[in-house]
C-alpha cells in the first residue's frame, strides 16, 4: 500500500512508523508512507502556508497555493492516487471506509492532506477526491486522523498481520462488536472464565460468541445492528432479551 501524507509536521509520524506492527510493515515496504512536508511548498522567503481569513474571525486559514502545489507534486508522482482531505466536515471514517481506503492504497495509492490552523481555504476542496473525518470532535490538525487511517488500513494489507483470521473475527469486520475474551488464570479474584470456553466444543463456542456479540452490540451500539444480517432465531433472541440482560 502506498500512502503520501501531506503535513506541516512530518516529524509527528516518526515514532509511529518505527513502532510495532506498523513499523515492521513500513520497513518491509508493505506500507510505504511518504511524508510530504507542506512547508516546502510555502510562499516567499518565510515559506508561508497560512494567512488571515477574509471577512475576519479567529485563527488562520491554510492558503490554497501551497496545499494545491503539494497535491500536484503527489499526483505527478502517483497519477492514480486518491487525494483525501482530512477534515471534521468529511464522511465518517468506519471499518468499511478503512477497507475501501486500504484497497485504494494498494491499487493507485492514497494521499492524505492534513490541515492545521482553523481550516482550509475553500478552493482547496476542488483539488481533492474525497473528504474524511475520524469522528465528531475537533483535533488541532489532521495528523492524528491520518495516523488512525494509516493504521486501520495497514492492518488490512495482506501480510501485515501474521494471523489473517484475526482481521476477520474481530470487532466490526462483521458489523458487530467483538465477544468477550478471556485468558489465564481460569479464576481471577473470584471472577471465573465462562464454562463454555473451557470445553473445547468449537461449534458451541462459536454459537456462544455470536450470541455475546449480538447482545453486546444491542446493548452498547444498537444502531450498528441496522447494517447486519440476522437470522430469524437471532432476531427472536434480541426481542426476547432486554439489553439489561446482556450482563453489563
Ligand atoms: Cl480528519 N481533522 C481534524 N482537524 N479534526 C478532526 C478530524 C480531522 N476528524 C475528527 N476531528
Amino acid at each position: 500500500m502506498k500512502v503520501s501524507v501531506i503535513t506541516l509536521f512530518p516529524e509527528f509520524f516518526g515514532s509511529p512508523l518505527q513502532t510495532g506492527i506498523l513499523g515492521r510493515a513500513h520497513s518491509e515496504g508493505r506500507v510505504a508512507v511518504e511524508l510530504v512536508d507542506l512547508r516546502r511548498f510555502g510562499e516567499g522567503r518565510h515559506q508561508i502556508t497560512d494567512d488571515y481569513p477574509f471577512g475576519g474571525g479567529a485563527g488562520m486559514v491554510l492558503k490554497p497555493g501551497p496545499v494545491v502545489a503539494a497535491i500536484e507534486s503527489v499526483r505527478a508522482a502517483t497519477p492514480d492516487c486518491r487525494v483525501v482531505l482530512l477534515t471534521p466536515q468529511g464522511r465518517l471514517f468506519r471499518q468499511t471506509v478503512a477497507q475501501e481506503l486500504a484497497g485504494v492504497g494498494l491499487a493507485g495509492g492514497l494521499a492524505l492532506v492534513c490541515g492545521r490552523y482553523e481550516g482550509y481555504d475553500e478552493r482547496i476542496r476542488a483539488y481533492c477526491d474525497d473528504e474524511v473525518s475520524i469522528g465528531d470532535f475537533v483535533l488541532m490538525g489532521g495528523e492524528c486522523a491520518a495516523l488512525a487511517i494509516v493504521e486501520a488500513a495497514a492492518r488490512l494489507v495482506p501480510g501485515v498481520l501474521g494471523d489473517e483470521a484475526s482481521t476477520r473475527e474481530e470487532s466490526l469486520s462483521d458489523g458487530l462488536l467483538e465477544y468477550p475474551q478471556y485468558t489465564r488464570p481460569r479464576e481471577f479474584r473470584g471472577a471465573e472464565v465462562p464454562e463454555v470456553l473451557l470445553g473445547g466444543n468449537h461449534a458451541v463456542i462459536a454459537a456462544w460468541r455470536r450470541t455475546q456479540s449480538l447482545l453486546r452490540t444491542a446493548h452498547r451500539r444498537p444502531e450498528l445492528l441496522q447494517g447486519v444480517e440476522l437470522t430469524a432465531a437471532e432476531r427472536r433472541l434480541l426481542r426476547e432479551t432486554s439489553a439489561g440482560e446482556a450482563g453489563e
